[in-house]
Order: structure tokens, then C-alpha cells, then sequence
């Protein structure tokens, strides 16, 4: 029998997206370690893609193709399509490029499927350490961010973009935040520093310049955990989540480190 309307939605639609990510992290890790093939660059010469992450896209794309032929899609390799359902996914077929290509294990495949309303199921799987991070939205979670209150205390992420003079800009956050917490990290790979931060290995996270497929399903994972997620205003748009004792004052002092003089 097959199922229809918005209640088959909501039974399948975080399953193809958990087999998406799964698969195209079964595909990815089975090269990784090897020589990269179809090196290019793209926004700058440090920004750079391979076919892994072109295959692993195309492997999500077919597959959405058949599962899913009505939705649209927005994918971080150029995969586009309009839909007619009411229904995108949003995918990052290889988050970490860098670090998958200097065989640093930390690298995710990032899936997701939005509405009008805004990310209905996300996936996250870090093909590496065999972890899925997976949550529904209105569903809640089995993880849980950390109970840290006191931002001097907590354990920060970031990451910087691929331009030179954002980067010294980030820099510049990064060197005046430094000192109101405990410690800051940059591992690397937007969509695990959030996973991360709903299961509690991190306090918090922050980030500028960001797209949303590197967002859509980690943020939706921060905040069915239980933890914060806060879109930053400004020019690039950014994110802050955290766990929700710190949240405010990290808000706060991201504003201080942020702002001129
Ligand atoms: C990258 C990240 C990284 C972040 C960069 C970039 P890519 O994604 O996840 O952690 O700091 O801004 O977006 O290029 O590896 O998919």
C-alpha cells in the first residue's frame, strides 16, 4: 500500500534523509585516505572540492530522485531543482572538504528537508566514528546538551571562512572572546560542531558567513535537544547555539568581541 499526505511525511521523510546521509558516508569513506581525484577550487584557492564530494552529491540527488521525484533540492555542489511539493532538501554532501582531503576524520554528511515553516527532519552522520545525529522536528531528542552555566567555563567552537580578510576579521572575534571562556576550538566541520553541541561535547557554537545547508540540519538537532539556536543578524549572517545555561551571555560577549574599538 502506498502511503500519502502529510502523516506519510512524517513517518518516511527522516528515514530517506538518515539513508541519504548514510549512504553517501559509506561512499565517502570508502576513499578516504586515497588520492584526491577532480581537484578544484571555488570561491577562493583555499576553497576547494573533489569528486567525493561531487559523487556523494550525485548519490543523494539519485536517490532523492527516486524516492522523493516531487521535492526540490538545494545541494552545496550546485544540485537545484524547484519541486512541486512544497517540500526541499537541503544537503551538504561532504562538510569538512578540507579535512577529508588532509585525512583529518572529521567530516559529516549533512541532510535535510524543509517546509514553509522550516527544517522538518536533519540528519547528520559522521561516517568516521559511525555516529548519526538525527532529529524531527517537534519530536525532541535522546541527546542532551551540557548543563555548563558560566560561560567562563565553556568549552567554544567556531570555524572561519575561505576569504583571507574575513578570516583576519574572525580572528579578530576569536582573540577578544578568547579570554571570556573556557577554551575555543575550530575542528572544522560546521554540522558536527552543532551535533556536537546538542549531545554536550561542546558548551557552544558560533559562526558567520555560513550556508544553509551547513546549518539545516545541525540547528534543527541543537534545538530538538534542548539547547539554543540564535540567527545573527549583520552582514554575513551568522549562528550561535549553545547549551541554554550560557546562552545569553555568550550572545552577549560574542556582541562585545564583535563590535568596533
Ligand atoms: C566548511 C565548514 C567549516 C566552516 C567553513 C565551511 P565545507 O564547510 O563546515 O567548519 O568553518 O565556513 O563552510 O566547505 O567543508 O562544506
Amino acid at each position: 500500500m502506498r502511503r500519502s499526505g502529510r502523516r506519510a511525511d512524517a513517518l518516511t521523510l527522516p528515514h530517506i534523509a538518515e539513508r541519504a546521509a548514510r549512504s553517501a558516508g559509506a561512499l565517502l569513506l570508502e576513499r578516504f585516505g586515497r588520492d584526491a581525484e577532480g581537484l578544484a577550487t571555488k570561491s577562493t584557492k583555499t576553497d576547494l572540492v573533489s569528486d567525493a564530494d561531487r559523487d556523494a552529491e550525485a548519490l543523494i540527488r539519485d536517490l532523492l530522485a527516486r524516492e522523493r521525484p516531487d521535492d526540490g533540492l538545494l545541494a552545496e555542489e550546485g544540485s537545484a531543482l524547484e519541486g512541486s511539493s512544497g517540500l526541499r532538501w537541503v544537503v551538504d554532501p561532504l562538510d569538512g572538504t578540507v579535512n577529508y582531503l588532509y585525512g583529518i576524520p572529521h567530516w559529516a554528511v549533512s541532510v535535510a528537508v524543509e517546509d514553509d515553516e522550516g527544517v522538518i527532519a536533519g540528519v547528520v552522520h559522521d561516517a568516521c566514528r559511525g555516529e548519526t545525529f538525527t532529529a524531527s522536528r517537534g519530536g525532541g531528542s535522546w541527546l542532551r546538551p551540557s548543563v555548563c552555566d558560566d560561560l567562563s567555563l565553556a568549552l567554544i567552537a567556531t570555524g572561519f571562512g575561505y576569504d583571507a580578510a574575513r578570516r583576519i576579521d574572525q580572528a579578530r572575534v576569536v582573540s577578544r572572546l578568547i579570554g571570556s571562556v573556557r577554551d575555543i576550538r575550530r575542528a572544522g566541520t560546521a554540522s558536527l560542531d552543532l551535533a556536537w553541541i546538542a549531545c554536550g561535547r561542546l558548551d557552544g557554537y558560533y559562526e558567520r558567513g555560513l550556508n544553509h545547508w551547513d546549518l539545516a540540519a545541525g540547528c534543527l538537532i541543537v534545538s530538538e535537544s534542548g539547547g539554543r539556536v540564535t540567527r545573527l543578524a549583520g552582514e554575513p549572517p551568522g549562528v550561535c547555539a549553545s547549551a541554554p545555561g550560557i546562552h545569553n551571555a555568550l550572545l552577549g560577549a560574542l556582541a562585545t568581541a564583535e563590535g568596533d574599538g
